[in-house]
């Protein structure tokens, strides 16, 4: 089992207790562990097989470890089957498709007697499913969209994970192998795409066949595709595809620009190229007329022989930044040291792992002019948010906290729940005392596309409301985005001045690419943090920045680029 199933499980064990009525603290340590796991950068498997102790892992503690334990060596958990047992046949199947919860589903196979998702499909297409009372049709055509989706789904690997499985594969190698002198990720690792089809690695060392003999050997590989002198094929835990590639020092700048790619992009080089006269492959730039080869230590020297500007990764996708490039026209984009403040961090006070001091401690290590704490609203279908009670209490401490320290802002905050009919679960009055105010979906999110946008865009018209949260609620290769009309939030978010978020979850990255780069041609005020839920969390700002770079955005284009002052004088204009 490789982590997305095990954090699958203890998601439905949680649901299944949830449904016995089972204390919230067991249901939640189930909750956590299947969110840590997720995130987690090793396998499990991995980590077993090296016999690392599982409970190192925040949020895992004996009975957890030991369910781990069991389900990756066996491939199932007695105690799940057992609890299963309880309840209808099929119900944890009803549970899969998004958009079902654990109360839908057994009320679907206890009402209904489904008890396969062939069989709820059925029920939807014939218009059963919607007579079942506090249903109704929307509700049934979602889950069929749902269903249908998760038919189509393609195997391409969320960035997060396959980030993790490359840099684990580098680190590997270069402690084996002393004798690298380069290893990069290529293809649409490097350039940031946020599905990774296959990882490819690309290096240069003394000894290229003893690299290869390493990578094959590597405990995370499960299976060998192609092994060669200096080109292998792997399948690692979990079912990614890892490719490594071995060349001379000479050619590795020629060989990382063609494999980084994009396809398209390649091609747009290629015909400019030939216009030049020259052609391009792997080993190097070829003088057609003369037939001579020139070969390239590093990809810069590459591009400048072709009269190019540097074409950052993110931008090779071949649209328009060829043509830009032979003019030295590109923008200098945003990096991860311009960021000055991270604006939606939860802490244990909601949903988050860890407390107020540790969070903050974790943002001025990252040197962090500004943090900004966003915990939950009290709202529907959100574990533990706070009541204006609890809220001011909160706002207390970290007022105290932020007295205390010199080195950085704590801005008091909250990721308040847009309601299903765009009103806000705290009241004007409180809002107003908060420095941030991060409004955000989390419930009814198939709604069709008139009522979110308009949800929404009643949101963005509060004036307290700073900033929208991951507006699409998609969650990659889990959740469809909902249906919203982009084009008229960005318009709404120029017009109010509301500033929308790129969130860095590497499982969100929620607005995506193409969505900023739209929003930063329509001028709609940008903001990159990390929704983090955990001290670790605020490494994410990394893929962010990489959504915002895909977006070709500069930093000026990004608010917490701005010191504090500035930043929050913006907001309030
Ligand atoms: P992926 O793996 O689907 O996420 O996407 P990429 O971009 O990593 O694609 P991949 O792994 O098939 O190949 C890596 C790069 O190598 C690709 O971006 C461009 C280059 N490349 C591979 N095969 C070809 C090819 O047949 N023609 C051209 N022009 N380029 C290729
Ligand atoms: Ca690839
Ligand atoms: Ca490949
Ligand atoms: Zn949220």
């Amino acid at each position: 089992m490789n982590n997305s199933e095990v954090s699958k499980v203890f998601e439905k064990i949680a649901g299944l207790l949830e449904l016995k009525g089972e204390s919230v603290f067991t249901i939640r340590a189930y909750q956590r562990a299947a969110r840590t796991i997720e995130h987690l950068p090793t396998e499990l498997a991995q980590m077993i097989k090296e016999e690392k102790d599982l409970r190192q892992i925040p949020g895992i503690g004996e009975a957890i470890s030991s369910k781990i334990k069991e389900m990756v060596t066996t491939g199932q958990l007695e105690y799940l089957e057992n609890l299963k047992g309880e309840f209808p046949d099929g119900i944890l199947a009803l549970m899969d498709v998004p958009g079902i919860g654990p109360k839908t589903a057994l009320r679907i196979s206890t009402e209904m007697g489904i008890s396969t998702v062939d069989a709820l499909e059925e029920a939807i297409v014939e218009g059963r499913l919607a007579t079942m009372p506090r249903l109704g049709e929307k509700t049934a055509e979602n889950i069929l969209r749902h269903i249908r989706s998760l038919r189509t789904k393609d195997q391409r690997i969320p960035i997060g994970r396959a980030l993790g499985v490359a840099e684990q594969v580098i680190s590997a190698l270069k402690r084996a192998c002393p004798g690298i002198h380069q290893m990069d990720a290529a293809g649409s690792l490097r350039r940031w795409q946020e599905t990774i089809g296959d990882v490819d690695i690309m290096g240069t060392s003394d000894d290229p066949a003893g690299v290869i003999d390493s990578f094959v050997g590597l405990s995370m590989v499960e299976e060998v595709l192609v092994h060669g002198p200096t080109k292998a094929s792997v399948v690692v835990h979990g079912g990614l595809q890892v490719d490594l590639r071995m060349v001379d020092d000479d050619s590795y700048g020629a060989l990382i620009q063609y494999f980084t790619g994009s396809q398209q992009h390649n091609i747009r080089l290629r015909e400019f190229a030939n216009r030049m006269g020259l052609s391009l492959n792997e080993y190097g730039i070829t003088d057609v007329k003369t037939g001579r080869v020139e070969k390239f230590t590093d990809e810069g020297s590459f591009y400048t022989r072709l009269g190019l500007q540097f074409i950052p990764p993110e931008l090779r996708e071949g649209l328009w930044e060829v043509d830009m490039a032979t003019r030295q026209e590109l923008p200098s984009l945003v990096e991860v040291k311009d960021i000055k403040g991270d604006l939606h961090c939860h802490t244990n006070e909601s949903d988050g792992r860890d407390q107020l001091e540790s969070m903050v401690n974790a943002a001025r290590a990252k040197g962090y002019e500004y943090v900004a704490i966003t915990d939950h609203s009290a709202g529907r279908g959100i574990a533990n948010g706070l009541s204006e009670e609890r809220l001011k209490q909160h706002m207390q401490n970290i007022w105290d906290l932020d007295r205390s320290l010199s080195d950085i802002k704590i801005l008091t905050g909250s990721e308040v729940d847009i309601r299903s009919d765009g009103s806000l679960d705290y009241t004007d009055e409180i809002l107003a005392q908060l420095d941030i105010v991060v409004a955000s979906v989390h419930s009814a999110m198939g709604q069709e596309r008139e009522k979110m946008t308009d949800r929404i865009v009643m949101a963005m018209h509060n004036p307290h409301v700073d900033i929208i949260g991951h507006l699409t609620t998609r969650l990659l290769g889990e959740r469809d985005p909902v249906d919203v009309d982009v084009e008229a939030v960005f318009k709404t978010a120029v017009e109010t001045g509301t500033a929308l978020e790129i969130n860095a979850s590497p499982e969100r990255l929620d607005l995506k690419d193409i969505h900023v780069m739209r929003a930063r041609e329509l001028g709609v005020p940008l903001i990159i943090s990390t929704d983090a839920h955990a001290t670790e969390h605020l490494d994410s700002m990394r893929f962010g920045v990489a959504v915002a770079r895909r977006g070709w955005c500069r930093s000026a284009d990004i608010l917490n680029t701005r010191p504090v002052g500035e930043f929050l004088s913006f907001l309030r204009r």
